[in-house]
This record gives structure tokens, C-alpha cells and sequence, in this order.
């Protein structure tokens, strides 16, 4: 297992997010990331491969407005982070000029501020992802420490603290590489901008295991398999036997599509003690899980997604990467 980190991706620190009508602390922090640091070891550093990997999966005025977003909102006049407040249901072609509609046509919630910092580290994300494909290409498992997560940034949307979407990016990459390649999603949450960018695409599939949208964000995702796409809801209070046999289901899949190589998305948010999650794994579960996936012997991309105990984050990532 090759291990990749770039400190940019510290640049990102939202202090609030917008939720059950109130501001409230940010639950995805650049502590995390140190939480990971500190318990998996020594990391290498990231190569540049510059933008045209990830306007593989973006689109540009998407990728235009998240550079520029925090100096527009500077330039309106306003402080702190950049977030949106109304958004476009009835999607009628017109010019946007002012930030907040901007930001609303290109968000599907309130939980992806846009700070000074955003920018560089969800593109150092991005290129600490494919770094980790590197290794895998080469037949070594890779993990990508990554923050902010990707799963929910779609095409053309941010949304639940997500900007550039780092494992699709990664499993674009490995495509145009002649790889068939699955994403499997095992963040808590339905990975919605995994499942945008990813739908109908020749030779890439996802499989994904999450909390029911019929009572979890992101709500208007994730209910039905369709095409290329797998989608597994489980209830809240899933423990480890269920989630197994639902992994187990996953592989299967992912086998007959003839798939050569994984890109996993795991979120720890799946851990007991998640402040905003609600399955009940545990640290050792991690292990054997990941014993699981391993056994299908395809090399992995693992990129970071949730995971929000800050006190049981690393050692929950270890545990994972250990049964590789
Ligand atoms: C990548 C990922 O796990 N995104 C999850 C986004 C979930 N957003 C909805 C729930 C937000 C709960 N925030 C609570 C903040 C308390 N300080
Ligand atoms: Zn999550």
C-alpha cells in the first residue's frame, strides 16, 4: 500500500455549514486530515497533472465558478464563506450575474461553503487521487489522504462538502488508461455526484452502499439501480453482518462487469460513533471489510471521503487500510 498526501489540501477550513435551519460548526475540517496523518504513517508527496483530468469529468463553467467564487464574494462586498440561498428547481437559460445565483445554480445544498482556500485544496485533492492511481496502475494498492471529500460534486453541482469530485477524476483517468474500472462507494452517505458523472459512461460503473435516502442527505438520490449503477440503501442501524452481505453483493456485481480495477470511496462516517451518521460499524469492522475487497485482488484506488469522529478517524482509516 503506497500512501499519498499534499498539505494544500489544509487551505479549506469552512467554519459553518447551514443545517436544521441554523448555522453550524463545520463538521468537515482540516483536522481531520491531521487526525488521518497521525495514525497512518509516512505519506508521499503528489505530482501536478495539471487541469485536463479534472475537466474530464467537470464541466468548465462549473470548474470557473469554484475558482473564482471566494474573490466574486469578496468583491459583492460580503466576509467569510461563500454559500448559496436560493436555487434554480425551474432551470430557465438565462445569465446569472450575481454570486448567490451563481452559486445556487451550481450547488444542491447549503453544506459546501466556499472559502479562500477551497479551490487549491479540492485541486490538490484531485492530484493527490491520481498520484494513488499512479500506484495502482503500477499493481500496488494507492491511498489518497483527501480532503475535502468528492463524492457529492456532480458535473456541474458542489454539495455535502464536496467540490471536485477526486474519485471520479482518478476513475476517468484510469479509464482513458484502458482500464474497466468500478467506484465503490462506502462513504454513509449516497454518493450523488459520483452517480452524475458516472452514468452511462462506457467502461466505468459504480457500486455504492449507503444510508437510505428516504431518511438520509442526499434525500433525492440513490433509491433505484439503473445502467451502469448499483445502489444498495441500507437502514439506519445497519451493523456489520448486513453491511458485509451487502458488500459481498457489491463485488459480485462489480466481477460480472468485468471490472480490472477499484476506486473506493470510503467514508468512516459509517463508524458508531459518527456525530451525523447513524450505521453502527466499528473499528475493527474496517479490517475486515477491506480483507473483503481485497480478496477480488484488483489493485485499488482508495480515496478518503466522510468520516466526521475526529477522535476515532485515524485509527478507523488504519484499520481499513490494513485489511489491504
Ligand atoms: C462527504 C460527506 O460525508 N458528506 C456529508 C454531507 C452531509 N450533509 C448533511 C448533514 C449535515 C450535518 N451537519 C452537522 C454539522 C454539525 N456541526
Ligand atoms: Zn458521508
Amino acid at each position: 500500500m503506497r500512501k499519498f498526501w499534499d498539505e494544500r489540501q489544509l487551505a479549506h477550513a469552512p467554519t459553518h455549514e447551514f443545517f436544521n435551519g441554523r448555522l453550524e460548526p463545520a463538521a468537515e475540517t482540516p483536522a481531520r486530515a491531521e487526525a488521518v496523518l497521525s495514525a497512518i504513517g509516512a505519506t508521499e508527496g503528489v505530482e501536478d497533472r495539471g487541469m485536463a483530468p479534472i475537466e474530464a469529468v467537470h464541466e468548465a463553467p462549473y470548474l470557473d465558478l469554484l475558482r473564482s467564487a471566494h474573490e466574486a464574494w469578496l468583491a459583492a462586498g460580503r466576509d467569510g464563506d461563500a454559500m448559496p440561498y436560493a436555487f434554480p428547481l425551474s432551470r430557465r437559460a438565462r445569465t446569472l450575474d450575481r454570486i448567490d445565483a451563481q452559486l445556487g445554480a451550481h450547488s444542491t445544498d447549503t453544506c459546501a461553503p466556499v472559502g479562500a482556500g477551497t479551490w487549491q485544496s479540492a485541486y490538490w485533492a484531485a492530484q493527490t487521487a491520481l498520484s494513488a492511481l499512479g500506484a495502482a496502475l503500477g499493481g500496488e494498492h494507492g491511498f489518497a489522504l483527501t480532503r475535502p471529500p468528492g463524492h457529492h460534486a456532480g458535473a456541474a453541482f458542489m454539495g455535502g462538502y464536496s467540490y471536485i469530485n477526486h474519485g471520479c477524476v482518478a476513475a476517468e483517468a484510469a479509464r482513458a488508461a484502458g482500464r474497466r474500472v468500478a467506484v465503490l462507494d462506502l462513504d454513509y452517505h449516497m454518493g450523488n455526484g459520483s452517480e452524475d458523472i458516472l452514468t452511462g459512461r462506457d467502461g466505468l460503473f459504480l457500486a455504492s452502499l449507503h444510508a437510505d435516502p428516504r431518511t438520509d442527505y442526499p434525500f433525492y438520490w440513490g433509491e433505484e439501480s439503473h445502467d451502469n449503477i448499483l445502489n444498495l440503501p441500507l437502514p439506519r442501524g445497519t451493523r456489520f453482518d448486513a453491511y458485509d452481505t451487502a458488500l459481498a453483493h457489491a463485488l459480485e456485481w462489480i466481477g460480472e462487469q468485468g471490472c480490472d480495477l477499484l476506486v473506493i470511496s470510503y467514508g468512516a462516517d459509517t463508524f458508531e460513533g459518527d456525530p451525523i451518521s447513524h450505521f453502527l460499524l466499528t473499528t475493527g469492522d474496517y479490517e475486515q471489510l477491506a480483507r473483503r475487497v481485497a480478496a477480488t485482488n484488483l489493485p485499488a484506488v482508495i480515496v478518503l471521503e466522510g468520516g466526521y469522529a475526529l477522535g476515532s478517524l485515524g485509527r478507523n482509516v488504519a484499520s481499513f487500510l490494513a485489511g489491504f
